[in-house]
């Protein structure tokens, strides 16, 4: 099974989804992104759970998108991939659930991007964090570039994604990247959820649409405008060169697109 559900609380209010790809260090495929849908959408039709944590198995929240699925997929695979992430992400955004991420390890790409949706994330002091998709010769299409920016700062968010250099909790917490840093992070995510459980449902929802509904309100031209160039990366050869690399555990040879961007 590639995502874990376990109930907590009385009333079976709060729900733990686990990804657990661990031998992938829970890199995020198809089967993953379709069964995080579909978990979420029952789980809104069941109407008990209030708020959702979701982890990851092992001691990694999600080192990204799954690499080797988007390396051989052909455009029209591209676009539905990101497609199913787009809808994902809506989905939790527009939900009435309240989702914290439970971060410990290693939260890069499509993982931190996943993280960045949700309501709250907390941190393991020990975690890393990155949108290292330039690396690849992509870029962080779920999202991340204009989540990023609305939360750190087009300085900081040039830093990171420019260079795909990785970053420490310490640095996502003083980034406001995540609101709190600890040496238990599921035990402060199960306590804050239960907190949250307590709450009045129409005062909840209330509050998420004035903080992530109102902020999507506003980034939906830069979102619309990531897909594209997302998409479009994977039409000139230097994602695939990116993406081959990886796999091929060596280093990119980029023809440095002469005339891009002109
Ligand atoms: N996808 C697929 N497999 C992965 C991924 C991944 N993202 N990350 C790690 N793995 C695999 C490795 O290939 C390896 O498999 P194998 O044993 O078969 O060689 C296994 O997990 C263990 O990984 P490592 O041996 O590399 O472990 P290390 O401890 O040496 O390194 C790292 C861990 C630093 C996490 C390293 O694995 C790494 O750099 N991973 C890739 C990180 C990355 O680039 N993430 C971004 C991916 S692209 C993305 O997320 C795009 C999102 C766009 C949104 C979607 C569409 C809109």
């Amino acid at each position: 099974m590639v995502l874990l559900e376990q109930t907590v609380g009385s009333g079976s209010e709060i729900v733990v989804l686990t990804i657990n790809r661990p031998h992938a260090k829970n890199a995020l495929n198809g089967e993953l992104v379709e069964g995080l849908k579909q978990t979420i959408n029952r789980l809104e039709q069941e109407d008990r759970a209030m708020a959702v944590i979701i982890k990851g198995a092992e001691g990694n929240f999600a080192a990204g998108a799954d690499i080797k699925e988007m390396a051989t997929a052909p455009e029209e695979k591209i676009a539905e991939i990101a497609g199913r992430v787009g809808d994902l992400h809506e989905q939790i955004a527009s939900s009435p659930m309240i989702f914290i991420s439970c971060i410990e390890g290693y939260c890069l790409g499509g993982g931190f991007e996943l993280s960045l949706v949700t309501d709250i994330r907390i941190a393991h002091a020990d975690a890393t964090f990155g949108l290292p998709e330039v690396n690849l010769g992509i870029l962080p299409g779920g999202w991340g570039t204009q989540l990023f920016t609305a939360l750190a700062g087009s300085s900081n968010a040039g830093h990171y994604l420019l260079s795909g250099e990785f970053f420490s909790s310490e640095r996502a917490h003083g980034m406001g990247l995540v609101s709190l840093c600890t040496d238990e992070p599921y035990e402060e995510s199960l306590r804050l959820a239960g907190k949250i459980a307590a709450q009045s449902r129409p005062a909840l929802w209330a509050i998420k649409q004035l903080i992530s509904g109102q902020q999507l309100s506003v980034l939906r031209k830069g979102l619309k405008s990531e897909r594209e160039h997302f998409l479009a990366l994977f039409k000139d050869g230097e994602a695939r060169e990116g993406l081959a690399a990886f796999m091929e555990k060596r280093q990119p040879t980029y023809s440095r697109g002469a005339g891009y961007g002109e």
